[in-house]
């Protein structure tokens, strides 16, 4: 049996591709509420194709509960916050995790951490939490995930993993372990070669979006069409530039490279400066909505609606979301005057100039920034009735009106 700890969005994901897959399952979340609506029957988030996973795994006998498990194999998929200051790890949930785990774990049972950390961590935070509870025969194992929000089902299936391990043997029992739904290819190494590619994998994104941010300010200040240049430069067979846009959001991209400035401060250069053009992009684009605006003789700054609240399209997640950055600049520069927000695939109320229908979003606007490309707004700038439209993800496609980056 595995009892996977934290259902979020990874572990609810996790635990239930395993279910459906004959392995017994039971999932542990200390959230009682959470435990109480998968016990209900219903999911905690939308994700395509998580619903019929969902129905295969109650079919396969999957239990939730939000007590821990006696048994052999633990997988640890808690958050890893991290310190805003320091830039550092707080891999507070994964130690008290652990720390509950062996107070249930069988003799030499398999502790498997899912949840993103900085190299290093499992050696300095959790073995010592088995040294000192006098559990060294417990296993440990780094299996970090890599699914990406908006079509984790396909990518649990079909994306390759790394199992990080102490010894060949577990890291193979693991792979047997995985191997029941995973169809990629897995790799064994030790633990702190998985924790740094894990965190490596999202640096790359990183900078390279980074990269793509830049040469979107280039090319605004030298007259040229960011976009263009782009799709020209990626057909040469050994270029890729990813694509330019009004910032960087989700809980891992704009997170995990900060564990290797902070752990690495002096070296680190190249990763700071790619995070800080990231970050630099909300900005970027408010400034340029007020351009537009003052070109077009409307008050600046003056009211401004954001079609967009998650961090990107056709997902409702909106951790460190691009437009979260934009409203809170917005409050500190003009008081949180002049914006309203509206998202459809957010019908919670997250911040207090939201509003739930496009009808009351559009009234008394004369800009709009498109901040997620939602399907909804692909190749539709009609929908916003030929306001003054500012199109940082280039989605709407060209128009009188529309301005790119
Ligand atoms: N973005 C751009 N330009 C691009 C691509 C993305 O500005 O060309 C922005 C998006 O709009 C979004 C952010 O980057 O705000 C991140 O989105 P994403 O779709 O690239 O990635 P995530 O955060 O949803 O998922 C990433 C994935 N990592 C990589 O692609 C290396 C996923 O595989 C990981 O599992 C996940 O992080 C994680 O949990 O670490």
């Amino acid at each position: 049996m595995v009892n996977v700890i934290g259902l979020g969005y990874i572990g609810l994901p996790t635990a239930l591709m395993m279910s459906s897959h004959g392995v017994k399952v039971v999932g542990t979340d200390y959230n009682q509420d959470l435990v109480a609506t998968l016990n209900a029957g219903q999911t905690t988030f939308e994700e395509d194709g998580l619903d019929e996973l969902f129905a295969q795994a109650l079919d396969s006998g999957i239990q939730f509960s939000s007590e821990y498990q006696v048994c052999s194999t633990y997988i640890i998929s808690v958050p890893t916050p991290y310190d805003k200051e320091s830039k550092k790890i707080d891999p507070c949930y994964v130690v008290s995790a652990v720390k509950t785990v062996l107070d249930y774990a069988e003799k030499d049972a398999v502790v498997i951490i899912e949840s993103t950390v900085s190299p290093g961590t499992v050696d300095r935070y959790v073995r010592p939490v088995l040294t000192e509870a006098c559990r060294t025969d417990i296993n440990l194992v780094h299996a970090p995930e890599r699914i990406i929000p908006g079509n984790m089902v396909h990518e649990l299936v079909s994306n390759n993993r790394t199992i990080g391990a102490d010894s060949l043997d577990v890291g193979k029992e693991v792979v047997a372990l995985y191997s029941s739904f995973c169809e990629g290819e897995i790799s064994i190494t030790d633990i702190k070669t998985a924790e740094m590619s894990k965190v490596v994998e999202n640096t790359f994104r990183a900078v390279n979006i980074a990269f793509s941010n830049e040469l979107a300010k280039i090319c605004r200040q030298g007259g040229m069409d960011v976009s263009e240049v782009i799709e020209i430069a990626n057909k040469h067979p050994r270029v890729n530039i990813l694509n330019p846009g009004p910032g960087v959001g989700g809980h891992c991209i704009p997170v995990d490279p900060w564990f290797l400035v902070g752990d690495y401060p002096e070296t680190a250069s190249l990763i700071r400066t790619a995070l800080k053009t990231n970050e630099s992009m909300p900005e970027y684009v408010l400034n340029r909505t007020y351009e537009a605006m003052r070109e077009n003789g409307i008050d600046s700054p003056g009211l401004v609606g954001i079609y967009g609240l998650t961090y990107k399209g056709d997902v409702d997640d909106i951790r460190e979301s691009p437009t979260m950055q934009m409203i809170e600049l917005m409050k500190r520069c003009l008081a949180g005057a002049g914006v309203k927000v509206y998202d459809p695939w957010v019908q919670r109320d997250e911040v207090s100039c939201q509003v739930h229908s496009m009808e009351e979003f559009l009234d008394g606007l004369d800009v709009v920034i498109v901040m997620v490309a939602h399907s909804q707004v692909k190749g539709n700038p009609g929908l916003f009735g030929g306001r003054i439209l500012i199109d940082p993800c280039n989605v709407l496609g060209n128009g009188e009106n529309v301005y790119k980056l």
